[in-house]
């Protein structure tokens, strides 16, 4: 089944001593876009030097899939980076850890607590409604003026994760929800991937200023999610779990996570659980209120696309009641949008890095151990050869001409594989309850005099929309907010 490796090596950029290819990657461009441009000029497949280390760009789905599916066991991997380290306690997480025979069962683990809560019972459409909820209130309340809607959609998607990780749910100026958003934020700002640091360890003896701001948000998050693993430990019971907490306190004790005499691992510690419930927040909250935000950013663009998906929603769903997962199925329409949203502003678009566990290869170039492989999710999400006008925000490039749903192959935004996020189908799940509810219940507008949305973006942890305000026009039936 294994090509033989072909002739010659994958090309690479030129590189200096200690500086890597760093001289030749000068210019304003992010890493998904300078890599793309690179393609041009290298090919799909390139490779180039980040300090010392090699690394490979993969920018076609073929590729991608070799990495990821086909081989993805070869290159399940992740680096060790001084950012993420700090962040994970030295990698007892699940996205920044590298593989290992614990890792695997932590994630299996995190994966069926998932479910647990996920798709198996309506706890969590219940508690995504109720976020929904007084987001929509919070959102009607703006009385046509114009907002920034950014805030109001973190904390709604900071509730939902809290509930389903501790079982808090806060009000809306609850000082230890602030609290909770402001960590985060400042996690997000000083950890953005690719960083110096990441690159060369050295540097770390520096005084850097993010690195001590990193720090201390760390520590914040730490004192408050100790708090919270030191009550679930002193009031778990024997029934069911309550939220992802208990989940994974049930987990450690249960079978392989258990010390195990003859190996020199510890099983899930105290740590993976810290680390796991902190992980679940950051990705959770990031990858979801941004990927809104691009929808609605892409809405106010596109208007004639708002009405139809509200169009719709009055034609299967009406306004009398709430949306629910149930109605999934009926508003393919509504789907298509979040995808499009998804394949042209990936939340992720050149992935976690993976590294390659073993001697392998990628298209038939032979790949040795410990090589850095970056897929650049961007340039297959906007290949012109798959993707008609890839810059258009077309919806309908996920049905058919029957308005039935297909899926291209070139789009993975979640990844695929043994690293395939582990939050996706909870992911889905929120994307489709607040975007459904939202539009049931309200138009976005341009405000009168404002631009429209800049889709450029911004790329620190995650690729982020620039601050952009809309002007809420309640729909007919919610002019008071709740039904
Ligand atoms: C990993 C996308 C939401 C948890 C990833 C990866 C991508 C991704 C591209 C990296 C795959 C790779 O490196 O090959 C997204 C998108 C989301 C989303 C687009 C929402 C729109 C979530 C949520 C959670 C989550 C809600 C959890 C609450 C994780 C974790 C990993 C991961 C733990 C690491 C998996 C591993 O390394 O084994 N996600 N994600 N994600 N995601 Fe998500
Ligand atoms: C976001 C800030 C949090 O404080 C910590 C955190 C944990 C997991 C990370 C997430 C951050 C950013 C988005 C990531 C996620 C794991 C998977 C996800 C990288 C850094 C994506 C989209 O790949």
């Amino acid at each position: 089944e294994t090509k033989p490796p072909a002739r010659g090596s994958i090309p690479c950029l030129p590189r200096l001593p200690i500086l890597g290819s760093l001289p030749w990657l000068r210019g304003h461009l992010p890493p998904h876009l300078l890599f793309t441009q690179l393609s041009r000029r290298y090919g799909p497949l390139f490779a180039l030097y980040f300090g010392p280390h090699y690394t490979v760009v993969v920018n076609t789905h073929q590729h991608a899939r070799e990495v990821l599916l086909q081989r993805g066991r070869d290159f399940a991997g992740r680096p060790s980076m001084v950012t993420t380290n700090l962040l994970t306690r030295g990698g007892k997480d699940i996205a920044f850890s590298d593989y290992s025979p614990l890792w695997k069962f932590h994630r299996r683990l995190v994966h069926n607590s998932f479910t647990v809560f996920g798709e198996g019972t309506s706890r969590l459409q219940d508690i995504v409604l109720t976020a929904v909820e007084s987001l929509c209130a919070e959102l009607l309340s703006s009385e046509r003026q114009g907002i920034d809607p950014s805030s109001a959609i973190t904390r709604a998607v900071t509730n939902v994760v809290c509930t389903l990780v501790f079982s808090a749910t806060y009000q809306h100026s609850d000082t230890e929800l602030q609290e909770v958003i402001q960590y985060n934020n400042g996690i997000v700002e000083t950890i953005a991937r690719g960083g110096l640091v990441d690159i060369y360890p050295w540097l770390k003896v520096f005084p850097n200023k993010s690195l001590s701001k990193l720090k201390q948000c760390i520590t914040v998050r730490d004192r408050l999610l100790s708090h919270k693993l030191q009550e679930h430990k002193l009031s778990l019971s024997d029934g069911e779990p309550r939220d992802l907490l208990d989940a994974l306190l049930k987990g450690q004790t249960g079978g392989q996570g258990q010390k195990s005499s003859g190996s020199k691992d510890d099983g899930i510690t105290d740590d993976h659980v810290l680390m796991t419930a902190a992980e679940a927040f950051g990705a959770g909250v990031e990858t979801t209120s941004t990927t809104l935000l691009w929808i609605l950013a892409y809405l106010l663009h596109h208007p004639e696309i708002q009405e139809r998906v509200q169009k719709e929603l009055d034609e299967h769903v009406g306004s009398e009641r709430s949306v629910s997962v149930s109605d999934r199925g009926k508003l393919p329409y509504l789907d298509s949008v979040i995808n499009e949203g998804m394949r042209i502003r990936p939340v992720s678009p050149v992935l976690i890095p993976h590294t390659a566990m073993t001697n392998s290869s990628i298209g038939g170039h032979a790949v040795s151990q410990g090589t850095r492989v970056l897929v650049n999710m961007w340039s297959i999400h906007h290949d012109p050869q798959h993707w008609d006008k890839p810059d258009l925000f077309n919806p309908e490039r996920f049905l058919d001409n029957q308005g039935v749903r297909v899926t291209p192959s070139c789009f993975l935004p979640f990844g695929a594989g043994p690293r395939v996020c582990v939050g996706e189908s909870l992911a889905r799940l929120e994307l489709f309850l607040f975007l459904s509810s939202l539009l049931q219940r309200m138009s976005f507008r341009q405000p009168h005099g404002a631009p429209l949305p800049n889709l450029q973006g911004r790329l620190g942890v995650v690729l982020q929309p620039l601050p952009f305000k809309v002007v809420v026009i309640p729909r007919a039936g919610w002019e008071d907010g709740v039904k």
